[in-house]
């Protein structure tokens, strides 16, 4: 805890001599902003590749991941995890690289929270 030593001089209307008033200041912790990790839809990525995605990278059992595909395919995109900035960059990076690889264009970004 931080304390801050107020002394008054002509303010503190004793009379007498200054005073020192101590105040507690808030202990200000600061919690790390969160990344939402976003899947985008398109017409060419196979469904199934969409699933696959989402188990391996997201650790979603099969029935999540086919619930959350379906969602982006229909809605156009969805948060697929929250997580700390370089926690989201590396889940991008790695569904960016998987797709690339099997020559998908499934694109997936992050933003604050
Ligand atoms: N729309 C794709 C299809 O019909 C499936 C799909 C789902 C693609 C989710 C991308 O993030 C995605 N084959």
């Amino acid at each position: 805890m931080q304390h801050h030593v107020n002394m008054s001089g002509s303010e503190d209307g004793d009379d007498g001599g200054d005073t020192s008033v101590i105040v507690d200041t808030k202990p200000k912790t600061k919690r790390p902003p969160l990344y939402k990790v976003l899947l985008l839809n398109d017409d060419y990525t196979p469904m199934e590749f969409v699933v696959a995605v989402l188990e391996r990278f997201f650790g979603m059992s099969h029935a999540q991941a086919f619930e959350i595909m379906l969602t982006v395919h229909k809605k156009g995109v969805a948060v697929v995890g929250v997580f700390s900035h370089e926690i989201a960059e590396t889940k991008v990076a790695q569904v960016m690289d998987f797709a690339r690889r099997h020559q998908h264009p499934l694109q997936c970004t992050m933003e604050k929270e």
